[in-house]
């Protein structure tokens, strides 16, 4: 028989063809490509032994009956950012799948039930607000973003029905709590430390925060041959001047980092001066803090590269998560399951954003990384080795049976 990390990466690669993009990995929200991944999911979940679901935003939500009245929650998300490697988000949910199967395959049954929640958007790449799947699962979903438009003009609370879903029910969708032991996931640690290390496996202590905007600069559209450069109010000029402002203050701040990965110019022509620019701005910091003072600081600097050019800004929230840290007690569990398979427990902050984040709400989170070779992410030369991905299978499978989780008591309160 085939062993489990091979059917995992077997895995990976299968879903890695299944894109909005021929040639490239880009599996929106709501868009086909999801729908066709989450049907072939639904199936290796049934054939798993789990009865399956999906709630009214189109997350999957896949069961393990367990003998007692508590549940163990386990996932991460399928959805991928544009030209995506093909482990992020993905890699989480096969490996605990495996877990799944391994439990089926020795006709076991524990104390506690297992909940694999594969969620439907993580990465935010169609609206640009992230964690959305989980934010729903976790019930915090804000019904205002139901407004959000996609390039296409598109309402989340269309995509949303588009996908099976109901829009209405978004906010009493939240996964009650009072039978969670906590949620654990997998995911590649998208980062070099683990591969610098050689360890295969690392354990999260906190997830980075990060602040999700919108930045907008008007001028005025002309003439690119008739207008004289001091006459002009150049909406891109502007911009550009904004972008290098950005990058120098992230780098003048210790741990912070700071991104522009959209731009749009109007009327976009090569012949027209840009009258309306837009860009995205991402940034993120460990300390919540420090990430605010450098958002009000760039909101400040916008509007003055804006008003010496004559030109106006706008500035609107996408969305904002704060710095999270992982559970004590379940964290602990989960670095004992790594040392009992004779590894070392090395102990790590994410710079990435995550589910566990969101879930952090409704549960006690844990996570483990899984190494990724240089660290490479968001790019499809992302890459795993089997050794690591044995690895996490086989801490992962540990994790599930450990005798604090099986007390079926929740974490915090046996240890
Ligand atoms: O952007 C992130 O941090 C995550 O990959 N969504
Ligand atoms: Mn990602
Ligand atoms: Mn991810």
């Amino acid at each position: 028989m085939k062993d489990r990390a091979s059917v995992v990466l077997e895995r990976c690669d299968r879903l890695a063809g299944i894109s909005e993009e021929r040639g490239a990995i880009t599996r929106p929200y709501g868009s086909r490509a999801m729908r066709e991944v989450n049907d072939l999911v639904s199936g290796w979940m049934r054939e798993a032994g789990m009865t399956v679901k999906r709630d009214p935003f189109g997350n999957l939500i896949g069961l393990y009956e367990g003998t007692g009245e508590k549940t163990l929650v386990l996932g991460s998300h399928l959805d991928t950012v544009r030209d995506a490697g093909r482990y992020d988000g993905t890699l989480g949910v096969m490996v605990v799948l495996a877990c799944v199967e391994e439990l089926r395959d020795r006709g076991e049954r524990l104390p506690y039930s297992v909940e694999v929640v594969a969620f439907a958007d993580e990465e935010g790449l169609r609206f640009g607000a992230t964690l959305l799947g989980s934010s729903v699962y976790a019930g915090a979903f804000d019904a205002a973003l139901l407004d959000l438009e996609d390039a296409g003009g598109v309402t989340l609370s269309r995509a949303v029905r588009d996908f099976g879903g109901d829009p209405d029910a978004l906010e009493r969708a939240t996964r009650a709590n009072e039978d969670l032991l906590g949620y654990g996931e997998v995911h590649i640690e998208q980062g070099p430390v683990l591969d610098e290390k050689g360890l295969p496996v690392g354990v999260v202590t906190a997830i980075g925060g990060q602040s999700r905007l919108v930045v907008r600069f008007t001028g005025e559209a002309g003439h690119a041959g008739t207008v004289p450069m001091e006459r002009r109010r150049d909406a891109l000029c502007a911009a550009a001047q904004f972008v290098l402002d950005v990058e120098n203050a992230a780098r003048a701040e210790p741990e912070a980092v700071a991104t522009v990965g959209e731009i749009s110019a109007r009327p976009g022509a090569s012949n027209v001066i840009p009258g309306e620019v837009e860009h995205s701005l991402d940034l993120r910091h460990p300390d919540d803090a420090s990430r605010e003072r450098l958002r009000d600081r760039l909101e400040q600097r916008a509007g003055e590269i804006a008003s010496s050019r004559g030109c106006a800004h706008g500035w609107r929230m996408r969305g904002e998560t704060p710095a999270v840290r992982t559970d004590p007690q379940l964290t602990a569990l989960l670095e004992r399951a790594v040392e009992s398979v004779g590894l070392d427990a090395h102990r790590l902050v994410s710079g990435a954003g995550h589910d566990a984040a969101q879930v952090s709400a409704l549960a006690p989170v844990a996570m483990l990384f899984v190494r990724c070779e240089k660290g490479i992410s968001h790019h499809p030369a992302e890459s795993v080795d089997k050794e690591s991905v044995s690895a996490a299978i086989q801490v992962m499978g540990r994790f599930l049976t450990l005798p604090e989780l099986s007390s079926s008591s929740t974490p915090g309160e046996s240890t």
